[in-house]
Protein backbone atom coordinates (compact mmCIF):
# COMPACT_ATOMS: atom_id res chain seq x y z
CA UNK A 1 0.00 0.00 0.00
CA UNK A 2 1.44 3.53 -0.64
CA UNK A 3 0.05 6.51 1.06
CA UNK A 4 1.26 9.47 -1.34
CA UNK A 5 0.24 13.48 0.23
CA UNK A 6 -1.01 15.48 -2.29
CA UNK A 7 0.38 19.22 -2.70
CA UNK A 8 -2.78 20.83 -1.19
CA UNK A 9 -5.55 18.74 0.34
CA UNK A 10 -5.63 14.54 1.06
CA UNK A 11 -4.10 11.56 -0.13
CA UNK A 12 -3.60 9.45 -2.54
CA UNK A 13 -3.63 5.87 -1.98
CA UNK A 14 -2.30 3.05 -4.68
CA UNK A 15 -1.22 -0.67 -4.74
CA UNK A 16 -3.59 -1.46 -1.93
CA UNK A 17 -6.41 -4.67 -2.43
CA UNK A 18 -9.54 -3.69 -1.12
CA UNK A 19 -11.10 -7.28 -1.25
CA UNK A 20 -8.21 -8.19 1.26
CA UNK A 21 -7.39 -5.57 4.09
CA UNK A 22 -6.48 -6.89 7.00
CA UNK A 23 -6.62 -5.38 10.65
CA UNK A 24 -3.53 -3.60 10.34
CA UNK A 25 -4.20 -2.05 6.53
CA UNK A 26 -7.18 -0.53 8.05
CA UNK A 27 -5.88 0.90 11.02
CA UNK A 28 -2.88 2.49 8.80
CA UNK A 29 -5.96 3.95 6.68
CA UNK A 30 -7.79 5.12 9.77
CA UNK A 31 -4.84 6.96 10.62
CA UNK A 32 -4.33 8.30 7.06
CA UNK A 33 -7.60 9.55 6.99
CA UNK A 34 -7.80 11.71 9.95
CA UNK A 35 -3.98 12.59 8.75
CA UNK A 36 -5.11 14.03 5.66
CA UNK A 37 -8.66 14.52 5.84
CA UNK A 38 -9.13 12.99 2.73
CA UNK A 39 -7.74 10.02 0.96
CA UNK A 40 -8.61 9.29 -2.97
CA UNK A 41 -7.92 5.67 -3.72
CA UNK A 42 -6.76 4.01 -7.52
CA UNK A 43 -7.16 1.12 -9.17
CA UNK A 44 -10.82 0.22 -7.63
CA UNK A 45 -12.78 -2.86 -8.68
CA UNK A 46 -15.25 -3.98 -6.01
CA UNK A 47 -18.33 -5.05 -6.74
CA UNK A 48 -21.86 -3.59 -4.31
CA UNK A 49 -21.49 -6.13 -1.95
CA UNK A 50 -17.71 -6.34 -1.03
CA UNK A 51 -17.98 -2.45 -0.84
CA UNK A 52 -20.27 -3.16 1.41
CA UNK A 53 -18.06 -5.60 3.42
CA UNK A 54 -14.96 -3.50 3.08
CA UNK A 55 -16.92 -0.44 4.66
CA UNK A 56 -17.98 -2.65 7.59
CA UNK A 57 -14.20 -3.17 7.85
CA UNK A 58 -13.96 1.11 9.14
CA UNK A 59 -16.86 1.05 11.67
CA UNK A 60 -20.94 0.35 11.04
CA UNK A 61 -22.26 1.34 7.61
CA UNK A 62 -25.04 4.30 8.02
CA UNK A 63 -28.65 3.29 6.83
CA UNK A 64 -29.43 7.21 5.35
CA UNK A 65 -32.90 8.20 6.78
CA UNK A 66 -34.88 8.57 3.81
CA UNK A 67 -34.91 5.19 2.31
CA UNK A 68 -35.78 6.45 -1.07
CA UNK A 69 -31.66 6.89 -1.58
CA UNK A 70 -30.96 3.14 -1.12
CA UNK A 71 -29.79 0.40 -3.10
CA UNK A 72 -32.47 -2.00 -3.87
CA UNK A 73 -30.04 -4.27 -2.39
CA UNK A 74 -28.25 -2.77 -0.40
CA UNK A 75 -29.47 -0.34 2.17
CA UNK A 76 -26.34 0.79 2.96
CA UNK A 77 -25.50 2.34 0.02
CA UNK A 78 -26.34 6.05 -0.55
CA UNK A 79 -27.50 5.95 -4.59
CA UNK A 80 -27.16 9.00 -6.33
CA UNK A 81 -28.10 8.84 -9.98
CA UNK A 82 -30.17 10.11 -12.66
CA UNK A 83 -29.57 6.68 -15.24
CA UNK A 84 -32.72 4.49 -15.09
CA UNK A 85 -31.28 0.61 -13.67
CA UNK A 86 -33.36 -2.52 -15.21
CA UNK A 87 -35.83 0.36 -16.58
CA UNK A 88 -36.54 2.23 -12.99
CA UNK A 89 -35.31 4.94 -11.24
CA UNK A 90 -32.71 4.42 -8.67
CA UNK A 91 -31.28 6.67 -5.77
CA UNK A 92 -32.07 10.62 -6.19
CA UNK A 93 -30.41 12.82 -9.00
CA UNK A 94 -28.06 15.75 -8.13
CA UNK A 95 -27.71 15.41 -4.41
CA UNK A 96 -24.95 17.37 -2.58
CA UNK A 97 -24.53 20.18 -4.86
CA UNK A 98 -24.29 23.08 -2.50
CA UNK A 99 -21.54 22.63 0.92
CA UNK A 100 -21.99 20.66 3.37
CA UNK A 101 -20.86 18.14 5.82
CA UNK A 102 -22.79 15.05 5.81
CA UNK A 103 -25.21 15.06 8.39
CA UNK A 104 -24.36 17.38 9.86
CA UNK A 105 -28.40 18.52 10.17
CA UNK A 106 -28.18 15.46 12.88
CA UNK A 107 -27.19 15.38 16.52
CA UNK A 108 -24.47 12.96 15.75
CA UNK A 109 -22.94 13.55 12.39
CA UNK A 110 -21.74 11.52 10.11
CA UNK A 111 -17.68 10.50 10.79
CA UNK A 112 -16.43 9.02 7.60
CA UNK A 113 -17.68 8.99 4.56
CA UNK A 114 -16.88 6.71 1.03
CA UNK A 115 -17.99 7.35 -2.36
CA UNK A 116 -17.50 5.64 -5.72
CA UNK A 117 -18.15 6.94 -9.03
CA UNK A 118 -19.84 4.29 -10.90
CA UNK A 119 -21.08 6.83 -14.24
CA UNK A 120 -18.69 9.65 -14.47
CA UNK A 121 -20.49 11.69 -16.99
CA UNK A 122 -18.35 13.08 -19.93
CA UNK A 123 -17.62 16.60 -21.12
CA UNK A 124 -15.91 18.50 -18.02
CA UNK A 125 -14.06 17.40 -14.95
CA UNK A 126 -16.41 15.88 -13.06
CA UNK A 127 -16.00 15.45 -9.05
CA UNK A 128 -16.24 16.30 -5.79
CA UNK A 129 -14.91 19.55 -4.04
CA UNK A 130 -13.59 19.79 -0.58
CA UNK A 131 -12.40 23.03 1.54
CA UNK A 132 -9.73 22.16 4.49
CA UNK A 133 -11.37 23.63 7.55
CA UNK A 134 -8.37 23.08 9.91
CA UNK A 135 -6.79 25.07 7.71
CA UNK A 136 -9.31 27.60 7.24
CA UNK A 137 -9.81 27.89 10.69
CA UNK A 138 -6.12 28.92 11.09
CA UNK A 139 -6.47 31.64 8.02
CA UNK A 140 -9.64 33.12 9.72
CA UNK A 141 -9.36 36.61 10.18
CA UNK A 142 -8.97 37.42 13.61
CA UNK A 143 -12.38 39.44 14.07
CA UNK A 144 -14.21 36.13 12.44
CA UNK A 145 -12.58 34.28 14.93
CA UNK A 146 -13.92 36.18 17.65
CA UNK A 147 -16.90 36.62 16.27
CA UNK A 148 -17.62 33.02 15.83
CA UNK A 149 -16.04 31.59 19.57
CA UNK A 150 -17.93 29.80 21.49
CA UNK A 151 -20.81 30.09 20.21
CA UNK A 152 -23.32 27.48 17.87
CA UNK A 153 -24.97 27.32 14.74
CA UNK A 154 -28.38 25.75 14.38
CA UNK A 155 -28.40 23.12 11.08
CA UNK A 156 -30.80 22.42 8.78
CA UNK A 157 -31.19 20.77 5.51
CA UNK A 158 -34.99 21.23 4.84
CA UNK A 159 -34.08 23.63 1.71
CA UNK A 160 -32.50 20.39 -0.33
CA UNK A 161 -35.29 18.37 0.23
CA UNK A 162 -35.69 16.50 -2.90
CA UNK A 163 -39.54 15.94 -3.89
CA UNK A 164 -41.00 12.50 -4.52
CA UNK A 165 -43.40 11.27 -6.70
CA UNK A 166 -45.83 11.63 -3.47
CA UNK A 167 -45.55 14.90 -2.72
CA UNK A 168 -47.94 16.13 -6.13
CA UNK A 169 -50.46 18.73 -4.66
CA UNK A 170 -48.59 19.36 -1.34
CA UNK A 171 -47.77 23.04 -0.16
CA UNK A 172 -43.63 23.64 0.20
CA UNK A 173 -44.93 24.06 3.50
CA UNK A 174 -46.12 20.81 4.40
CA UNK A 175 -43.66 19.32 2.78
CA UNK A 176 -41.36 21.45 4.89
CA UNK A 177 -43.04 20.47 8.46
CA UNK A 178 -43.05 16.90 6.62
CA UNK A 179 -39.56 16.73 6.39
CA UNK A 180 -38.66 18.43 9.91
CA UNK A 181 -40.74 16.12 11.63
CA UNK A 182 -37.84 13.92 10.84
CA UNK A 183 -34.71 15.85 10.72
CA UNK A 184 -35.90 18.96 13.05
CA UNK A 185 -32.03 20.33 12.73
CA UNK A 186 -30.08 20.99 15.54
CA UNK A 187 -27.14 22.68 17.14
CA UNK A 188 -23.39 21.95 16.65
CA UNK A 189 -20.77 24.21 17.92
CA UNK A 190 -19.28 26.61 15.50
CA UNK A 191 -15.77 25.60 15.81
CA UNK A 192 -15.39 21.77 16.89
CA UNK A 193 -12.89 19.84 18.19
CA UNK A 194 -11.55 16.20 16.54
CA UNK A 195 -11.33 14.04 18.86
CA UNK A 196 -8.79 12.12 17.87
CA UNK A 197 -6.15 14.89 16.95
CA UNK A 198 -5.12 18.09 18.21
CA UNK A 199 -7.16 20.51 15.51
CA UNK A 200 -10.06 22.08 15.86
CA UNK A 201 -11.59 22.91 12.62
CA UNK A 202 -15.00 25.57 11.25
CA UNK A 203 -17.99 23.45 11.40
CA UNK A 204 -20.57 24.99 9.01
CA UNK A 205 -21.55 25.28 5.63
CA UNK A 206 -23.69 27.46 3.06
CA UNK A 207 -25.92 24.42 3.09
CA UNK A 208 -26.81 23.51 6.28
CA UNK A 209 -26.14 26.05 8.11
CA UNK A 210 -28.67 28.62 8.68
CA UNK A 211 -27.76 30.83 11.74
CA UNK A 212 -25.77 31.42 14.52
CA UNK A 213 -27.97 30.72 18.15
CA UNK A 214 -28.46 33.59 20.26
CA UNK A 215 -27.59 36.39 17.90
CA UNK A 216 -29.81 39.18 16.54
CA UNK A 217 -30.70 37.83 12.68
CA UNK A 218 -29.08 40.85 10.86
CA UNK A 219 -25.91 40.11 12.72
CA UNK A 220 -25.56 36.59 12.64
CA UNK A 221 -26.54 36.81 8.61
CA UNK A 222 -23.86 39.30 8.06
CA UNK A 223 -21.47 37.67 10.00
CA UNK A 224 -22.87 33.63 8.23
CA UNK A 225 -22.06 35.40 5.03
CA UNK A 226 -18.88 36.47 5.54
CA UNK A 227 -17.77 33.41 6.87
CA UNK A 228 -19.35 31.46 3.54
CA UNK A 229 -17.61 33.70 1.11
CA UNK A 230 -13.79 32.90 3.60
CA UNK A 231 -14.36 29.25 3.29
CA UNK A 232 -15.75 29.08 -0.34
CA UNK A 233 -12.60 31.32 -1.85
CA UNK A 234 -11.62 29.69 -5.01
CA UNK A 235 -8.18 28.91 -3.89
CA UNK A 236 -9.64 27.46 -0.71
CA UNK A 237 -11.09 24.99 -3.19
CA UNK A 238 -9.55 21.54 -3.98
CA UNK A 239 -11.17 18.91 -6.36
CA UNK A 240 -10.94 15.10 -6.26
CA UNK A 241 -11.96 14.29 -9.88
CA UNK A 242 -13.99 11.15 -10.63
CA UNK A 243 -12.65 8.69 -12.89
CA UNK A 244 -13.17 4.78 -13.16
CA UNK A 245 -11.25 2.68 -10.07
CA UNK A 246 -11.37 5.62 -8.00
CA UNK A 247 -12.89 5.57 -4.59
CA UNK A 248 -13.04 8.63 -1.97
CA UNK A 249 -13.01 8.72 1.50
CA UNK A 250 -12.91 11.66 3.97
CA UNK A 251 -13.14 13.11 7.44
CA UNK A 252 -16.57 15.21 8.00
CA UNK A 253 -15.02 16.19 11.04
CA UNK A 254 -11.70 18.57 8.42
CA UNK A 255 -13.45 19.08 5.64
CA UNK A 256 -16.43 20.67 3.64
CA UNK A 257 -17.72 19.04 0.45
CA UNK A 258 -19.87 19.24 -2.32
CA UNK A 259 -20.75 17.91 -5.89
CA UNK A 260 -19.25 19.99 -8.75
CA UNK A 261 -21.73 21.53 -11.13
CA UNK A 262 -22.54 19.59 -14.02
CA UNK A 263 -24.96 20.13 -16.83
CA UNK A 264 -28.47 18.57 -16.14
CA UNK A 265 -29.17 15.31 -18.00
CA UNK A 266 -25.08 14.09 -18.14
CA UNK A 267 -25.39 10.30 -16.77
CA UNK A 268 -23.96 10.06 -13.63
CA UNK A 269 -24.22 8.10 -10.64
CA UNK A 270 -22.12 7.44 -7.39
CA UNK A 271 -22.55 5.09 -4.44
CA UNK A 272 -21.90 6.58 -0.97
CA UNK A 273 -21.67 4.73 1.94
CA UNK A 274 -21.61 6.58 5.29
CA UNK A 275 -19.48 4.81 8.33
CA UNK A 276 -19.55 5.54 12.21
CA UNK A 277 -16.32 4.89 13.26
CA UNK A 278 -16.40 4.26 17.07
CA UNK A 279 -15.19 7.30 17.77
CA UNK A 280 -17.54 10.66 18.78
CA UNK A 281 -18.01 13.02 15.91
CA UNK A 282 -16.61 15.87 18.37
CA UNK A 283 -16.12 15.26 22.13
CA UNK A 284 -18.85 14.92 24.70
CA UNK A 285 -21.13 13.17 22.25
CA UNK A 286 -22.31 9.86 21.87
CA UNK A 287 -21.80 6.94 19.38
CA UNK A 288 -24.80 6.16 18.32
CA UNK A 289 -23.58 4.41 15.20
CA UNK A 290 -22.60 1.20 17.07
CA UNK A 291 -26.20 0.70 18.43
CA UNK A 292 -27.67 0.67 14.59
CA UNK A 293 -28.71 -2.85 13.52
O1 LIG B 1 -29.94 15.03 -1.60
C1 LIG B 1 -28.99 15.46 -0.94
O2 LIG B 1 -28.26 16.36 -1.36
C2 LIG B 1 -28.74 14.83 0.41
C3 LIG B 1 -28.39 15.84 1.48
C4 LIG B 1 -29.58 16.71 1.83
N1 LIG B 1 -27.93 15.19 2.70
C5 LIG B 1 -26.77 14.40 2.67
C6 LIG B 1 -26.18 14.22 4.05
O3 LIG B 1 -25.80 13.13 4.43
O4 LIG B 1 -26.03 15.19 4.76
FE1 LIG C 1 -22.37 14.82 1.05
Amino acid sequence: MKIAARPNLGADVTDVDLHRLSPTDVARLKEAVYDHKLLVFHGVDLDDADYVAMARKFGVPQRYFQSHYHHPRHPEIFVSNNVPMDGAKVGVAGTGRMWHSDYQFFPEPLPLTFVMPKIVPSGGARGTLFVDMVAALRDLPPHLREAIAGTRCFQDAVYYYKVQPHDVDKGIAELMEEFHREAPGCLHPTIIDHPLRERQAVYVSSGFTLRIDGMPHERSQALLRELFAFLEQPERVHQATWAPGVLMLWDNRQVMHRATGQLHGQPSRSYRIGVYDGTPFYPGLPVTGEKQP
